[in-house]
Order: structure tokens, then C-alpha cells, then sequence
């Protein structure tokens, strides 16, 4: 076992922090005020080869890894968490093709996203599919070589920016889980309308409804085989959940960092603030927190690195980082007191941030039922 970090990954996360802190940290609190989506940088993380960390270099990637990745996501998160979204909408998808798309699907779809010319989006959620993701009602029906989309996706982030989604539609509702697909599609086409919504943390990742009506897709833009689309759903979660868990470790980085700041400057009753144990309770709560959210999400990654089987570990990883972002920033927030509460620290945006990662990418509880129903031996985590 080894806890060190080689050279290479050591300078791709300092890449990153170096990135973040130079580039978005200045416009953070006014991208969030102003729910501004930071084009200019979803590109730039592009070129500098975030995106790509995990894609082959013969599709526009560096084959950095999964480590790389979580680094470079726990870096941007912990200095706007709302920009670590953009990172999931661009490898979500491309990873996605890279598993199971054809040669060509690849070749065409995959460089764009990992360069950041293309803005993407993956489509799973619906107004009355949530948690369970095969109550989902967009169909897609086969016509005269294509397919016909028709539905509505809900809470879907880059909805309103994106030019290429990965879609979840069923070809055979009859078969529920068996009939399902999915598809990788150019947005920019008739059929498709998108309709912003807002919410309360994330401010600078846009987020909205995708409106198909009678949206037509070649039939090479179906992913897979027809009835796939379930498993591939499944296995995409499994990647993209990685990243929020990277994303929501961050974010108790950030929390913890402004807390133990202010214990150290702070002077009530004649002292540091940081000399009051209820406060070193917290200080403390939120390292062993952070630190186990740290540990696990490493693992889950280097699993993947390994190509080993990691849906439990993810699922541990993200359960215990959400829990260890919503956790600090609320402990923070309750040191700065009035300064925590105060727009003009970012501590109230780490915790309308942190709630995200309570309920996106399968919620805490579907984390726990994962984890649960595994030790117990009802359906096992780890599929391939
Ligand atoms: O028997 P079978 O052949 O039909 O197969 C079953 C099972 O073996 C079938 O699916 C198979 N299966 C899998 N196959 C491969 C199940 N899990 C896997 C897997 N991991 N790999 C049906 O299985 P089931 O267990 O009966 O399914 P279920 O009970 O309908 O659902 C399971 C579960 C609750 C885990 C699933 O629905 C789920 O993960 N729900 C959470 C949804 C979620 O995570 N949504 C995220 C939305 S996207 C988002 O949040 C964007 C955030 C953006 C950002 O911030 O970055």
C-alpha cells in the first residue's frame, strides 16, 4: 500500500489548484451572484486537459486516470463547486461512448467533449423519475431509420447550454428495465425545447428541463444495443458519482480551510476563538470527516485505475464526502457566525453548494440502500 502521490499525479493537482485559484477564484462569488455560466473556463479546462484525464489519446485525452481526475475535481470544487459540474457534463458522456459506443460514435463524439468544444449533458432525470431512474416515461420509437424522441427530462444540469447529450429513453417501456436505451444526440436540432430553472446552491451551472417533442435521432446514435440502456445508466452513475463525491470532498476542503482561518483570527472574550473547545469539536469533527471522504475517494479511484470493479467503494466515497461537505460547511458556518450568514463570505455558498451533493447522483439515501443491500447480500454492488 502506498499513500503517496507520484510526481506526475502531484503536478496535475497542483495544475489544477494553481488554475483554480488564479483563474475562477476571483470571479467565483460574482459568477454565483449573478448565476453566470463560465463558458470562457468550461473551454479553457478543455484545452488544459482536464476533461481528457480519463480518455485515451487517440480520442483528444491524456490517460491520466481516475486518480488525476478526482485530484483535479477536488481542486476546482474546493474554490467553486459550481464549476466541478462542468467537469462531469464533459467526462460523463465521453466516458460513457468510450465503454460501450461504436468505433465511430467515438471517433465523432468523444474529442469534442474531452477538448471542451462541445458542451455536454447526460439526460437520465424526469419529473416522476428521481431516485427510481426506471420510472422514466421518454420514449423513443423507431420510424423510417431513426428514432423518434418524445418526453421530458428535469434537473438537467447544462440543459441550457448544452450542445451534446447522452439521453435515457425506453425503446420498450413493456420490458421496464430490459427496455431501455440510450442515445447520444446533437441538441441543436428541432424538437428540442430547454427551459432554465433555478435553485438554491450551484448558481454558476446552469440547470433545466430538456422538452422532446417528436426529437429525431439517427439510428447510429443509439449507444449499444437497444435494451442496454439501463446498464449502461447504472455504469455511467458509477463514474459520474465519483466525481461529485471528488467534488463534494472539496467543498469540506474549502469549509474547513475559512473555518480554521477565522478560529486563528477571530478574538471574542479576550481570546482566539479557536481556544473554545465547541469550536475545536467542530475543527475536528470536520478533519476526520474530511480525511475519511479523502481516503475513500482516492481508493474508489485507484480501483478504477486498476479496472477493478468499484461501485460499492463509490457509493461509500460519495456517502461519506457529501455527508463531510454538508457537515463542514454548516460547522463553519456556525463558527463566522454573522460572517458565515453574510453573503460577503463564501461560506454561505459552500453550504447551499454542499446540499447538492446530499441529493445529486443518487441521493444519500440511495448511497445507503446501495451499501446496505450489498453487506446484506440482496443485490450485489460490485458488477464489473
Ligand atoms: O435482472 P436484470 O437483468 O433486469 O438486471 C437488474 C440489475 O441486475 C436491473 O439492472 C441491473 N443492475 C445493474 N447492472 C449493472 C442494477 N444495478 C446495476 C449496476 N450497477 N450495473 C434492475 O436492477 P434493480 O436493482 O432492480 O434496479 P432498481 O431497483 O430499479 O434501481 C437501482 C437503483 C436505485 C440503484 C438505481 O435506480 C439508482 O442508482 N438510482 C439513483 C439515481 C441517480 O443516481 N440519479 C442521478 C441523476 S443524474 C444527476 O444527479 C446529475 C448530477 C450532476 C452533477 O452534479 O454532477
Amino acid at each position: 500500500m502506498d499513500f503517496e502521490l507520484s510526481d506526475e499525479l502531484k503536478a496535475v493537482r497542483d495544475l489544477a489548484r494553481d488554475f483554480a485559484e488564479k483563474e475562477i477564484a476571483p470571479k467565483a462569488a460574482e459568477d454565483d451572484r449573478q448565476q453566470r455560466f463560465r463558458k470562457d473556463l468550461a473551454i479553457k479546462m478543455g484545452e488544459l486537459g482536464f476533461y481528457g484525464a480519463v480518455i485515451p489519446e487517440s480520442y483528444g485525452g491524456s490517460a491520466l486516470g481516475f486518480l488525476a481526475l478526482s485530484l483535479i475535481t477536488e481542486e476546482v470544487a474546493r474554490v467553486h463547486s459550481a464549476l466541478r459540474v462542468y467537469i462531469n457534463m464533459q467526462v460523463g458522456p465521453a466516458l460513457t461512448l468510450l465503454q460501450f459506443g461504436s468505433e465511430e460514435q467515438k471517433k465523432r463524439w468523444i474529442p469534442p467533449l474531452a477538448r471542451g468544444e462541445k458542451i455536454g449533458c447526460f439526460a437520465i432525470t424526469e419529473p416522476d423519475a428521481g431516485s427510481d431512474v426506471a420510472a422514466m416515461r421518454t420514449t423513443a420509437t423507431r420510424k423510417d431509420g431513426s428514432y423518434i424522441l418524445n418526453g421530458t427530462k428535469i434537473w438537467i444540469s447544462n440543459a441550457p447550454v448544452a450542445d451534446t447529450a447522452l439521453i435515457y429513453a425506453y425503446t420498450d417501456r413493456a420490458q421496464k428495465h430490459r427496455g431501455m436505451s440510450a442515445f447520444i444526440a446533437d441538441l441543436n436540432q428541432p424538437g428540442v425545447s430547454r427551459r432554465a430553472l433555478e435553485t438554491m446552491g450551484a448558481h454558476a451551472s446552469p440547470i433545466g428541463e430538456l422538452t422532446f417533442e417528436n426529437f429525431r435521432l439517427p439510428a447510429e446514435n443509439l449507444i449499444g444495443k437497444e435494451g442496454d440502456g439501463f446498464k449502461i445508466c447504472m455504469w455511467q452513475l458509477n463514474q459520474t458519482r465519483l466525481n461529485c463525491a471528488g467534488g463534494a470532498l472539496g467543498v469540506a476542503r474549502a469549509a474547513r480551510e475559512a473555518a480554521v482561518a477565522y478560529c486563528n483570527q477571530r478574538e471574542q472574550f479576550g481570546q482566539k476563538i479557536g481556544q473554545f473547545q465547541m469550536n475545536q469539536d467542530l475543527i475536528a469533527q470536520m478533519i476526520v470527516h474530511e480525511e475519511a471522504a479523502r481516503l475513500l475517494v482516492y481508493r474508489a479511484a485507484w480501483l478504477a485505475d486498476r479496472k477493478q470493479p468499484n461501485n460499492l467503494e463509490v457509493s461509500i466515497a460519495k456517502y461519506t464526502s457529501a455527508e463531510a461537505a454538508a457537515f463542514a460547511a454548516d460547522a463553519a458556518l456556525r463558527i463566522l457566525g454573522a460572517y458565515g450568514y453574510s453573503t460577503e463570505f463564501p461560506v454561505e455558498r459552500y453550504l447551499r453548494d454542499a446540499k447538492s451533493y446530499q441529493i445529486v447522483e443518487g441521493s444519500s439515501n440511495i448511497q445507503k440502500i446501495i451499501i446496505a443491500q450489498d453487506a446484506l447480500g440482496y443485490r450485489k454492488a460490485n458488477r464489473s
